[in-house]
């Protein structure tokens, strides 16, 4: 019988296909929502930290200077969306108003902060070698003096 025959075949391939719906839509939803931890909704930022803000699409301030092992805070203070990406890599993602992303910079050099949205946004922070550890105490540089004649 071909009629009962279609009708068979149309019954196995519905599953199936609301099956891949569901498997499309589940991997839909995990990849729009890659966890970063680092970005904050609205988090705190430590008093005496350095912080960059994204406002009227320019990273301010623009350039920073800090020590190797210090975090720099990049905020976005506006509606539109921003990135911090570094050397050219995007680290953050999407940051929405009020996200808050937290980057340590390990290693001394200099580094070039863009957003991939607004390419008028930039800034550097250079990173200097981390001060001498506790116990090598620098020595004070001894003045000549100068003996009159
Ligand atoms: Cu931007």
């Amino acid at each position: 019988m071909p009629s009962l025959c279609r009708v068979s075949r149309r019954l196995a391939i519905v599953p199936l296909s609301v099956a891949l719906t569901i498997f499309a839509a589940a991997c839909g939803s995990s990849a729009g929502s890659v966890p970063n931890p680092s970005v904050t909704p609205g988090g705190a930022i430590p008093a005496g930290a350095v912080v960059i803000d994204q406002r009227d699409l320019a990273f301010k301030p623009g350039s920073a200077t800090i020590d190797a092992g210090q975090k720099v805070y990049f905020q976005n203070s506006e509606t539109a969306l921003h990135t911090v990406t570094i050397n050219g890599k995007d680290e953050s993602g999407n940051m929405k108003r009020g996200a808050i992303f937290v980057w340590t910079f390990a290693s001394p050099g200099s580094y070039k902060i863009t957003c991939e949205y607004h390419p008028q946004m930039h800034a550097t922070i250079t990173v200097r070698p981390a001060p001498a550890a506790s116990g090598q105490t620098t020595t004070a540089t001894t003045v000549p003096t100068t003996t009159g004649p």
